[in-house]
């Protein structure tokens, strides 16, 4: 039996979900289409300060945007060159499933049964979060433990919908879920009281309270309840297009293990560290090996600069410490393999 090995048939089987046929190495219909086009096009959350949120000049803004960014600089050398997709949490991943996106990065977090049934494939972790609640201060509450029969909200789709009935049950908490999917509305009925605590990403808690005009009216509880490591997306069958965006984030972190920022990385050109040699691309044709030019790394960093840099512009703002997201070598989690 013969195989037809075509993008569009390629396309087509991922789209149905069916096994689509191996691709040849170094195939890339993912990457071919951006090329095409002269665009990445990205999945992002509507509107997270410090996510993805369209600033006054409707310049989209975040880590999320920023790893978006930094991928169209790899494959285009360009990080204007993408475009962003608002999706609510349900609509994300039917999106990326029917190719109407070529990738989500939208603080979504990395489970076995995304990548096992929903045909995804994780390729980094941006943000090593976790799930919390917050509440109105008014309310006197201190603890999550105390929320025995309240009113709480969330957004379906999530995995915040599941840690939160775990938690409550293991705790013999009694509660009632007010479920909505548009975020701003999910917010406002917060505000406006209709449910007594929030859940979310602890992050996503952090962004809507440095967002208020009154901050100090709400509380972040104490209790971390899961692991929410999120980061960037992609379909399965494309393992170029997979490397290439598991490689960009882990150059962003390479960056900051070297002290190479955007605004120095030109003056790395001559540097003698043989690392560093090939992470400029001046040795070891890696970025070749990817389909790309051997300076896609140098290319990312100019566009975004590295993680720190990442992280201090779009999550420093909201409060957060780099904490856990720290790099390994400053007692933090963020870790990647050698670029060689
Ligand atoms: N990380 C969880 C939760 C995702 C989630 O709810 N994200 C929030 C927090 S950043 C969000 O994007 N809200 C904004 C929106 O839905 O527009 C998941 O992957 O299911």
């Amino acid at each position: 039996m013969r195989f037809v090995r075509s993008a569009a048939v390629a396309a087509v089987l991922v789209a149905a979900g069916s096994a689509a046929p191996a691709l040849a190495q170094g195939q890339s219909p993912t990457t071919d289409a951006i090329r095409a086009r002269g665009q990445l096009i990205c999945a992002v959350a509507p509107s997270t300060a410090g996510f993805s949120l369209p600033d006054s000049r409707g310049v989209w803004r975040g880590i999320d945007v920023d790893y978006c960014r930094a991928v169209a600089a790899a494959i285009l050398g360009d990080p204007n060159k993408v475009r962003f997709v608002p999706s609510t949490t349900v609509q994300r991943f039917p999106m990326l499933q029917s190719g109407e996106v070529d990738m989500l990065v939208r603080s979504t977090t990395w489970t076995l049964a995304r990548e096992a049934s929903l045909g995804f494939l994780f390729a980094g972790i941006n943000y090593y979060d976790g799930q919390g609640f917050m509440v109105k201060k008014a309310s006197g509450v201190t603890s999550a433990r105390q929320l025995n029969g309240a009113t709480v909200c969330v957004q379906p789709g999530t995995t915040t919908e599941l840690n939160m009935t775990d938690y409550f049950r293991a705790n013999n908490i009694r509660f009632t879920p007010v479920v909505i999917e548009n975020v701003e509305e999910l917010r406002n009925a917060f505000i406006a009281g209709r449910c007594d605590a929030y859940t979310n990403d602890s992050s996503s808690l952090a962004s809507f309270r440095a967002t208020q005009a009154n901050a100090e009216d709400y509380v972040l509880l104490p209790e971390i309840i899961s692991k929410e490591p999120l980061g960037p997306v992609v379909r399965k069958g494309d393992d170029r297009f997979f490397d290439i965006v598991r490689w960009t984030s882990f150059a962003m972190l390479t960056a900051e293990e070297f002290g190479i920022t955007q605004a120095n990385v030109d003056s790395f050109a001559t540097n003698t560290n043989p690392d560093i040699q090939r992470f400029m691309g001046r040795t070891g044709d890696l970025g070749k090996m990817m389909g790309l030019d051997n300076d896609w790394a140098v290319k990312v960093i100019k566009a975004v600069g590295n993680f720190g840099e990442v992280w201090d512009r779009n999550i420093t703002p909201l409060g957060v410490p780099r904490g856990i997201n720290n790099l390994w070598t400053k007692g933090g989690l963020h870790y990647a393999p050698p670029i060689r």
